[in-house]
């Protein structure tokens, strides 16, 4: 039975659940902010969410808020719970292991409880503010047990889930002690969206490994009694919002401002929230190998990276913040001049606007996570471009960004002196070749935009799984 969500959709309310959300003013640099804030305004929807306060216990009861046209219903949390949940099982557990960073897992200390009864409260606001016929969409690893837990309620209505995040290989995934109880909570969603073609096979080769899943077509998969479909959706961005961005008047400020400061030089730019899945400590090495191996870029070459810290108290965070601050001072230290700062590095968030002015402004914007799932601001650079003159994408082959956007110079962040290399060869190419490169990426950009990924999300998927008989279950 074909479910008829997709051509009703725009009718049918959306009740999106994700940890942070962007009433929050601080939490608008991520991309996940930027990415549901148009998609709720387009359906009128309600977004639950924390709050970002931290009570002296947690009350089961949501605030209801509203703000430019989408509904809030925000969740406190405890101190115990934000440190049980956020910063350890979440962030200090979940967050390195899927993106292969088992190093970083805190497995000494790690303890799932306060991440199933956050998931449980989260469900109770669900059940309490979303009726059967709305479609229920929850975001990220905060929760992938979710609707696991609306099910045991008796929850028959429709939700799925989007992972913004890698899913990594069957083997790292199961490092995870629970590995099996959050694979098993995910087969409770109907309909699954990942970001790279590598992570849908990352997860249904698990789910087939160790949960038993047979698949039925491409996409559809029958484990533990349900259909469940495993969807590749690459994200977008607002492309046309963001391109008008470019030409508004914070842009401009913005850029005659770096103006300002860099004068004629050429320009690098990379923008990322400060995170050790964005690579920055390798980036700053390939721009100081740069300075080291190409002596012609002193003085013509500027790198600007602009990283709001994010998760400050968390330690891996903290010693991040202080590699990069050291690197900087390292590198400006040995390169610059009286009349020169190779390396300008901002630890602060900007306006979207001012953001754009400032990719619209640079030549090469560098972005080389170690893994990401999708990335952004590769694509929003793209889309700043001015097309007679645009500037050249780097791009990492770690991020999701990189299956789409080929026509970026592709890199191994690892690699920094290849890193360096490719720099030098975007700060030299040719008009033609940019041209040419970047049309094919702003192709991609325009129309792989954010309402084709919501599109995506919502085309025709299996059968609803709460209409299921128990007869079509796997074994
Ligand atoms: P992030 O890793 O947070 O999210 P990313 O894709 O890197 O997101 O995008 C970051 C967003 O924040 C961009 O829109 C960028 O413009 C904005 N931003 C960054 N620095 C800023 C600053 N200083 N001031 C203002 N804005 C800033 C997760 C995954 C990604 C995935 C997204 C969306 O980790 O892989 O692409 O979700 O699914």
């Amino acid at each position: 039975m074909a479910n008829s969500l997709q051509s009703e959709y725009k009718a049918v309310r959306l009740i999106a659940v994700s940890n942070r959300t962007a009433i929050d003013p601080n939490a608008r640099a991520g991309g996940l902010s930027v990415a549901l804030w148009d998609t709720l305004k387009a359906s009128n929807g309600l977004w639950i969410g924390w709050s970002g306060k931290i009570k002296d216990f947690s009350s089961q009861k949501a605030t209801l808020a509203s703000d430019d046209g989408v509904d809030f219903a925000l969740c406190d949390m405890s101190k115990s719970q934000y440190e049980g949940f956020y910063l350890n099982y979440a962030n200090s557990v979940l967050w390195p292991l899927l993106h292969n960073r088992l190093d970083l897992v805190n497995f000494e200390t790690h303890d799932i409880g306060p991440y199933r009864d956050t998931n449980v409260q989260f469900a109770n606001a669900v059940a309490a503010h979303a009726n059967l016929d709305d479609f229920v969409w929850v975001h990220d690893y905060h929760f992938f047990l979710l609707a696991h837990e609306l099910r045991a309620q008796g929850w028959t209505g429709q939700v799925g889930f989007f992972l913004h995040i890698p899913f990594p290989s069957p083997d790292v995934f199961r490092a995870l002690p629970e590995a099996s109880e959050l694979a098993r909570a995910i087969c409770d969603y109907d309909i699954v969206g990942l970001q790279s073609t590598k992570d849908v096979t990352n997860l249904k080769q698990f789910l087939s490994e160790d949960c038993g899943a047979q698949y039925i077509g491409e996409e559809d998969v029958m484990v533990f009694g349900r259909r469940v479909t495993i969807r590749h959706c690459p994200i977008g961005i607002d492309t046309l919002s963001f391109k008008a961005a470019t030409k508004s008047e914070p842009a401009k400020a913005a850029s005659r401002k770096l103006r300002k400061f860099s004068g004629d030089r050429k320009l690098i730019i990379g923008v990322d929230r400060m995170d050790y899945s964005k690579g920055l400590p390798q980036r700053f090495e390939s721009v100081s190998k740069l300075f080291d191996n190409y002596p012609e870029t002193h003085g013509a070459t500027s790198f600007i990276q602009i990283a709001p810290p994010s998760r400050s108290i968390v330690d891996e965070y903290i010693q991040l913040r202080e590699e990069l601050d050291g690197l900087c001072g390292r590198i400006n230290g040995d390169y610059g001049d009286l009349d020169w700062m190779p390396i300008r590095y901002l630890a602060r968030p900007y306006r979207r606007e001012e953001i754009a002015g400032l990719y619209n402004l640079a030549d090469v914007c560098l972005v080389t996570p170690l893994k990401d799932g999708m990335n952004l601001v590769a694509k929003e650079f793209v889309a700043a471009q001015n097309p007679d003159d645009p500037g050249v994408l780097i791009l990492s082959q770690f991020a999701g960004a990189a299956e789409q956007m080929t026509e970026a110079l592709i890199v191994n962040p690892y690699d920094t002196e290849a890193v360096a290399k490719t720099i030098f060869r975007a700060l030299h190419m040719p008009l033609d070749e940019r041209k040419f490169r970047w049309a094919a990426l702003n192709d991609g950009v325009t129309q792989l935009d954010i309402n084709w990924w919501r599109e995506r999300f919502f085309a025709p998927y299996g059968a609803n799984a709460s209409t299921q008989s128990s007869q079509e279950a796997a074994p």
